[in-house]
């Protein structure tokens, strides 16, 4: 076992030497994406490829002298496989970086690779905050939930939901969500009188909400994972919980813009914070959706789009930066203080953390002309994440 595990950490090493020096004979540049495209986070997979796919469409394939290649592997939703796809990558395709990662197991799974072989990995959806901590390679465009749920804190109790329960996937970033959900609701006057937590596989959720509606609070206010939202709202409908007066809040999961317009009526009015709605109304957002709606067949783009497409800005940018010539290290350095506007708003890479700073809206769910959509409202600016160990 000890023997394997050298022999593993040589290879990684050598294919980072290798990296370093391909330049001259080699002038591709390789983005190995790992993402659930099967299973029960496919739509995860599914929207973040498109959101990349986009990207190189609109940007062209050469930068910097170099031809970008995209390679997808998909991880079938199970954490596990995370590892040995990242080796396949790393010491056979010779990525020059990482990207996608789903959940947070799968981002866990691979940051020692990323250390090891000194390869850049940038994270696409997974959203718990210690992720960035796990190792000095990664980066991320996608948002955590503590940087969400804060926002959703101190909002609701100012607007009538001060006694509430929290629903959250029981896995890591739905302990930030609690956590960081409470801090502030509690910090404005609120209280949460129960957590609960549902498991991430096969959730049913209904025993959760019959407990919720025995309580009566003013509000539930829920995380699941993206795709798991429309079975919440359905079940809380079906209960009658609204009719009951128990509002519905949550994180943006909830009212993924992906799944909106199965969820129907039932969902006017959910209130949730998040960094991205497809309803943001700027002139580049407007752009991005027709361009995406167009590319996938009328599918929506959502969050996990948009950290894609804004994923491969930022390698893209430190490709131009480093002249094309940049192994591990000096790709990762120019990715560090990266400052755009992308469509979900203004964005930039925390240099010191190596996470996303960005606007958290509030939005509610409204319905124009026939589909439905998370409408902003309220906006707090440049949120950094609070997650981080102090
Ligand atoms: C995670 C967080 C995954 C939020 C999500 O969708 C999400 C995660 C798949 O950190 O595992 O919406």
């Amino acid at each position: 076992m000890q023997k394997r595990h050298f022999l593993h950490a040589t290879a990684l090493a050598m294919a980072a030497l290798a990296s370093g020096h391909a330049g001259a004979q080699d002038n591709r540049f390789k983005i190995g994406f790992i993402l659930p495209m099967t299973g029960p986070q496919a739509s995860t997979g599914r929207q973040i490829e498109a959101g990349a796919k986009l990207f190189l469409a609109e940007h062209g394939d050469t930068v910097a002298g170099r031809k970008v290649e995209m390679i997808v592997k998909d991880d079938t939703s199970l954490p596990d496989v995370n590892k040995r796809l990242a080796q396949q990558l790393i010491v056979s395709d010779q990525v020059n970086v990482l990207a996608g990662f789903g959940i947070t197991p799968a981002a866990l799974a691979t940051a020692p690779l990323a250390t090891q072989s000194k390869t850049p990995m940038v994270i696409m959806s997974a959203a718990t905050s210690s992720i960035t901590e796990a190792s000095p390679y990664i980066v991320r465009t996608s948002m955590t939930l503590a940087q969400i749920s804060s926002v959703m804190g101190d909002w609701a109790p100012r607007n009538g939901a001060k006694r509430v329960v929290s629903l959250v996937t029981d896995y890591a970033p739905g302990y930030d969500a609690e956590k960081f959900f409470k801090e502030h609701l509690t910090q404005n006057g609120g209280e949460v009188i129960e957590s609960l937590r549902v498991p991430l596989r096969n959730p049913d959720f209904a025993p959760y909400l019959q407990k919720v509606r025995d309580l009566k609070p003013d509000a539930l206010f829920v995380f699941v994972p993206s795709g798991a939202g429309a079975a919440v709202v359905k079940q809380f409908l079906e209960r009658g919980m609204d009719k009951a007066g128990i509002r519905l809040i949550g994180t943006g999961d909830l009212a993924d813009d992906d799944q909106l317009n199965d969820m129907g009526d039932g969902a006017l009015g959910v209130v949730t914070s998040f960094n991205y709605s497809m309803a943001h109304p700027s002139a580049l957002n407007k752009k991005f959706v027709d361009a995406f709606l167009k590319a996938n067949k009328g599918m929506r783009p959502n969050f996990q789009a948009v950290a894609a497409y804004d994923g491969m800005r930022v390698i893209y940018e430190a490709l131009k930066t480093t002249k094309g010539q940049g192994g591990g290290d000096a790709l990762l350095a120019a990715m560090k203080g990266q400052a755009f506007e992308s469509p979900r708003g203004p964005m930039s890479i925390d240099p010191q953390t190596r996470d996303v700073v960005q606007n958290i809206y509030l939005r509610k769910v409204e319905k124009q002309g026939g589909e439905y959509y998370n409408v902003e409202f309220d906006t707090r600016k440049d949120v950094k994440d609070p997650g981080k160990a102090k």
